[in-house]
């Protein structure tokens, strides 16, 4: 099951999968990082549907560990899954890190009903929102893991590869060495 996840270095704007995850912020609205690159590479037609969303369901915006779709635009996926990660705070972090698992599975749960059966994410939360890369990329695995080897039945079914992007040989080199820990444990 676990073999289903893969990692590769580069940008998730060039990613062909049926969905891409976004760490974007709660106003749906755009911003920098991956967030930035995403709206910059899909195009207005994002946005556009981001404002629409703002405009109907989620007038508050979307609140972290939450997860929503959009069309991805000029992208070579068919949807954007935009989800909000915590900023790390280190007094708060049981809660917080709970909800860094959120976004991952919110953001399965959304995917595979749109029907999704590859994903890719980014390192939610490790880049403006500061949480500790080593501890973001074990947080990120275990819990797609814990997806795919049934956790979550309905998407865990559906899903083929749930991709890591990494951006940078630093975060690749982080989330492969908490992939071989994680592997480790698993006997
Ligand atoms: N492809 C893959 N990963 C990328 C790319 C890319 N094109 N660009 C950056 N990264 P961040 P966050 C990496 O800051 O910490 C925005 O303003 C980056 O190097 O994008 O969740 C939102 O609107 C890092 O490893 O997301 C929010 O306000 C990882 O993606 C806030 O930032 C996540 O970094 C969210 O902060």
């Amino acid at each position: 099951m676990v073999t289903r996840i893969t990692l590769v270095e580069g940008d998730i704007t060039e990613q062909q999968v049926d969905a891409v995850v976004n760490a974007a912020n709660s106003s749906l609205l755009g911003g920098g990082g991956v967030d930035g690159a995403i709206h910059r590479r899909g195009g207005p037609e994002i946005l556009e549907e981001c404002r629409r969303l703002r405009a109907s369901h989620w007038g508050k915006g979307l609140a972290t560990g939450r997860a929503v779709a959009t069309t991805a635009g000029r992208l070579p996926a068919r949807w954007v899954v935009h989800t909000v990660g915590p900023v790390y705070r280190a007094e708060e972090y049981e809660e917080r890190a709970g909800l860094l698992a959120s976004c991952y599975r919110e953001s399965l749960r959304v995917a595979a009903e749109l029907g999704a059966r590859t994903v890719a994410f980014p390192a939610v939360s490790a880049g403006i929102y500061g949480w500790p890369p080593a501890d973001a990329a074990r947080i990120a695995l275990a819990t797609v893991a814990e997806v795919l080897d049934g956790g979550d039945a309905e998407a865990g079914a559906a899903l083929a590869e749930v991709r890591f992007v990494l951006f940078g040989s630093e975060m690749y080199g982080v989330f492969e060495r908490a992939w071989r820990e994680l592997l480790g444990q698993d006997g």
